[in-house]
């Protein structure tokens, strides 16, 4: 008896006990999930949260939908890359760490290339930095080399990276555009989209530490000429100015146009970082492996970023991309070699594109290099009412197309800062790297469009 007592007096006390713990251990739950909520963002990632390739990606990836958007091959890579992969991965030794700053096989064969096509010698060693693509060879420019407050020259339209990098490094954009100046002629071409000197000179201070140039560029496929890179590169000399040149299209350059790396321009090399890319040079986009070359008291700094973040690039990756580099030196004279006949098999395809779009009575802006082709869609009339209201007329414009046409692209105001939005958002933009069948089927699509 006494004991049932003592027992129930127990569990009375425990009873209790607990009514008092519960709310107590509900109310830490809730004050702890409030305290984790409060968390906020790094000031330096404040407002940079929406991206072009997450979003479009995303609402591409229905396999009934003709993808012209995101600048990915759907032709096959050349198969000795693929091979040399296969071979590397089975190499143990190759499937460990390699140096940090670029295995040794690659930077010498880079360097073995770019002494090539620069004209002058290249440290393997301390003038080259390998990375995680073309992204992350800007990024350590970015990081390595811009500071708070300075000023970055932007050119607008520009691969839509450069804007946020450059915030994060707590240094401010500044925004000079390409206008477009068409010559008489039936067709319109990107060399049409011209820097203004006066303008861009006005540009210049005290503070700007970089400008960064995207030659065959992105979206425009614009291939700057000498005379243009020349007035880039006296106002870089008189301000004391760096330049992050993005040329991950080096190859990419169709008949009659010539890319000249401004890296090689007196008095550029000792204030230029170019970037290059394994994904675009060798259709291998999700390779993710990319470089900086430039003189070492630049290329110091990338490594110094490099080192204390991600560190290495993948072995395998890299020895593939060295091998298949090693056999490109070697016939860097022959026509064969994927360098030029890359360039041959898109030229076609961008012919094709460009006929495809004005067959539907579009003006399409032939590229000089690259594989994207921009064409002016305000011509054609659609309903977009019930699209995003607050958004510029190319993106409501895509997600349109996507949505009825089964068609892709990107919108061009996903290349431009804010204050210009108007002046690109007739514009979208289609990557034409892509199989027969993708392009069939993207005509297909056009001319039922047109039919209606
Ligand atoms: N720089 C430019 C100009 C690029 O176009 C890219 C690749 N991104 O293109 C995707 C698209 O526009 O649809 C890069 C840098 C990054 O290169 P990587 O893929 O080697 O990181």
């Amino acid at each position: 008896m006494f004991f049932a007592q003592q027992c129930f007096f127990c569990l009375g006390i425990r009873t209790s006990i607990l009514k008092i713990i519960y709310p107590l251990r509900c109310f830490r739950f809730s004050a702890s999930s409030t305290m984790a909520f409060k968390h906020k963002n790094a000031k330096r990632i404040e407002g940079l949260d929406s991206n072009v390739w997450v979003e479009f990606t995303k609402v591409a990836a229905d396999p009934l939908i003709v993808n012209l958007g995101q600048g990915l091959p759907d032709i096959s890579p050349p198969n000795y890359v693929k091979e040399e992969l296969a071979k590397a991965a089975s190499v143990d030794r190759l499937n460990q760490y390699t140096r940090g700053f670029g295995h040794p096989l690659l930077v010498k064969v880079l360097s073995q290339v770019y002494e090539r096509v620069c004209g002058r010698k290249i440290d393997p060693y301390t003038d080259i930095l390998v990375t995680v693509g073309g992204y992350g060879s800007l990024f350590s420019a970015i990081q390595g080399l811009i500071d708070i407050d300075d000023e970055v020259i932007i050119i607008e339209p520009f691969f839509d990276c450069y804007e946020p990098m450059v915030r994060m490094a707590g240094a401010k954009p500044v925004f000079i555009s390409l206008r477009y100046k068409p010559e008489a002629g039936d067709i319109a071409t990107s060399a049409d989209w011209v820097l203004d000197s006066s303008e861009l000179a006005s540009k210049f201070n005290s503070k700007t530490k970089a400008i960064i140039l995207n030659t065959p560029h992105n979206p425009v496929g614009k291939v700057y000429t000498k005379e243009e890179l020349q007035v880039i590169a006296d106002l870089c000399i008189k301000h004391d100015t760096l330049c992050i040149s993005d040329e991950v299209y080096e190859w990419l350059v169709y008949s009659g146009y010539k890319h000249i790396k401004i890296a090689t321009l007196p008095g550029m090399w000792e204030r230029t970082v170019t970037v290059g890319s394994a994904g675009k040079t060798y259709s291998v986009t999700g390779w993710k492996l990319g470089w900086s070359i430039g003189p070492q008291h630049l290329i110091k700094h990338l490594q110094v970023v490099q080192q204390n973040t991600i560190y290495t690039c993948p072995t395998p990756l890299q020895e593939a991309v060295a091998q298949a580099f090693l056999i490109d030196f070697k016939r860097m004279d022959d026509p064969d070699c994927y360098f030029y006949s890359l360039p041959r098999e898109l030229e076609d395809k961008r012919d094709r594109m460009a006929q495809m779009l004005l067959k539907v009575g579009l003006k399409p802006i032939v590229p000089e290099g690259g594989y994207f082709m921009i064409v002016d869609v305000s011509t054609l009339r659609v309903d977009l009412s019930e699209m995003e209201k607050d958004k510029p007329y190319d993106y409501k414009f895509v997600k349109w197309m996507i949505k009825s046409k089964k068609l892709s692209a990107i919108p061009l105001t996903s290349f431009c800062g804010p204050e210009t939005k108007e002046q690109f958002e007739k514009y979208i933009r289609f990557c034409f790297i892509k199989k027969d069948s993708t392009l069939d089927a993207a005509e297909v699509i056009l001319k039922n469009w047109k039919k209606h």
